[in-house]
């Protein structure tokens, strides 16, 4: 499927970004920058912005959904937004009983930790989220009209982009029924119920990649998939009962692609939309996060990037990976850290700068909007 001529990577506005062509294995004017985590409480004018409005109901009011996406990009001038929603979004959308509570995370109306309750979830036709999508394009429209209209100094438009939890991160959530630290329900049920846990996942691919699609259809100019706490797994679990699931979410897009028509009036040939994948923790499986199908691997802080260069194989660009500790850190000590992240870069095709997970919230946003500078100069060739 061809992008239609409005999206911005065909009508050439996010196409030459410098995100895009760091995603695509070539080195721009300099290194491009974004944060994960960037929207949110770090930033006053989000905390502001969010007074009385439940996370999940600030997630699905387009204008407020592409507000605060559109806040870290004015105030940083980073190089991509982050699509503003959260992972457990396509499972509100669909009819599952979750809520977002402040300082925890992502709970549910009960966990699906057995067949019985894992059949009852995937009754649920996933079909139903293109239907109930309606908010998430309407955000992702307003944001790109406003990013049309951004330049952060590298000439082109700022791309957004969409993103989604992959499988094994979401049904870490819904069997334990909330946040964990080892995710023992989903490691039990994958082994203990293995068909069980294999409906379960293809259930969640089918959610994810509807969900990235929709994202990228409505404007998006690359995806990010997350598998945060993949880093649980042992590798071989990981490529029996996990990667199998994310490789069929990203089916989802991996047949979405763009042609730029150039001033001459010839069309290059078509491209593929960039999709990225990330996991904390993930050291051990590097490797096979790149084979499920992906063109960029997200780096978390533990893996040096010449390292994981080595893992992911040749020819591979990577993005990450600063440690968020640092972000508190005094300003020598930090510039130095974010230096040796760009010079262990050297290691891959292309770098796209961010931290090894999310900002955190207590974080001082001037700070953020210092490294941002500090990358654009230190990046440039
Ligand atoms: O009220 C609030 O501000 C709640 C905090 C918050 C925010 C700002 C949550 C709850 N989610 C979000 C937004 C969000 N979630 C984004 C926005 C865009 C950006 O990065 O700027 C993204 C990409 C996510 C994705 C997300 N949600 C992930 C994957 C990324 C990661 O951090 O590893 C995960 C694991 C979640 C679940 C979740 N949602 C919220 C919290 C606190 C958590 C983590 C809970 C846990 O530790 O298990």
């Amino acid at each position: 499927v061809i992008l239609s001529p409005q999206h911005p990577l065909s009508a050439g506005l996010t196409s030459d970004s410098r995100l895009v062509r760091a995603y695509r294995g070539e080195r721009a004017d300099t290194t491009p920058v974004w944060f994960m985590r960037q929207a949110g409480r770090s930033l006053p004018e989000y905390r502001d912005l969010r007074v009385g409005t439940r996370m999940l109901d600030a997630c699905l009011d387009p204008a407020m959904a592409s507000e605060i996406t559109l806040q870290p990009v004015r105030r940083h001038q980073v190089d991509a937004g982050i699509f503003f929603s959260d992972i457990v979004v396509p499972l509100k959308l669909v009819g599952v009983d979750v809520e977002i509570q402040p300082g925890r995370g992502p709970v549910f109306g009960r966990g699906y930790a057995d067949a019985s309750a894992v059949a009852e979830l995937t009754a649920i036709d996933p079909a139903r989220l293109d239907e109930a999508s309606g908010p998430i394009a309407e955000a992702v429209a307003q944001t790109i009209a406003e990013l049309a209209t951004t330049d952060n100094g590298s000439g082109t438009a700022t791309p957004l982009i969409g993103f989604a939890g992959a499988p094994f991160t979401l049904a870490a959530y819904l069997t334990e029924g909330g946040p964990s630290k080892d995710h023992l329900a989903a490691r039990t049920l994958m082994h203990a119920d293995p068909g069980a846990w294999r409906a379960l996942m293809e259930w969640t691919a089918e959610l994810t990649g509807r969900f990235l699609r929709t994202q990228v259809l409505a404007g998006a100019s690359a995806a990010q998939l997350f598998d945060s706490w993949a880093g649980a797994l042992s590798l071989a679990d990981y490529e029996a009962h996990v990667a199998p699931a994310s490789a069929k979410a990203l089916a989802h897009v991996h047949d979405l692609s763009y042609e730029v028509t150039d001033a001459a009036g010839r069309t290059q040939p078509a491209r593929p939309v960039p999709v990225v994948h990330f996991g904390v923790g993930t050291g051990e499986l590097l490797g096979a996060m790149k084979e499920v199908g992906v063109d960029v691997v997200g780096v978390d802080y533990r893996v040096p990037l010449a390292v994981a260069a080595e893992r992911v194989g040749p020819g591979v660009p990577l993005q990450g990976n600063l440690d968020p500790a640092l972000l508190a850190a005094p300003w020598p000590v930090l510039e130095a850290a974010v230096r040796e992240v760009l010079r262990q870069a050297e290691a891959a095709p292309a770098h796209v700068f961010n931290l090894g997970h999310g900002v955190p919230p207590e974080t001082d946003p001037t700070v953020l909007t210092r490294v941002v500078e500090l990358v654009h100069e230190a990046g440039a060739a």
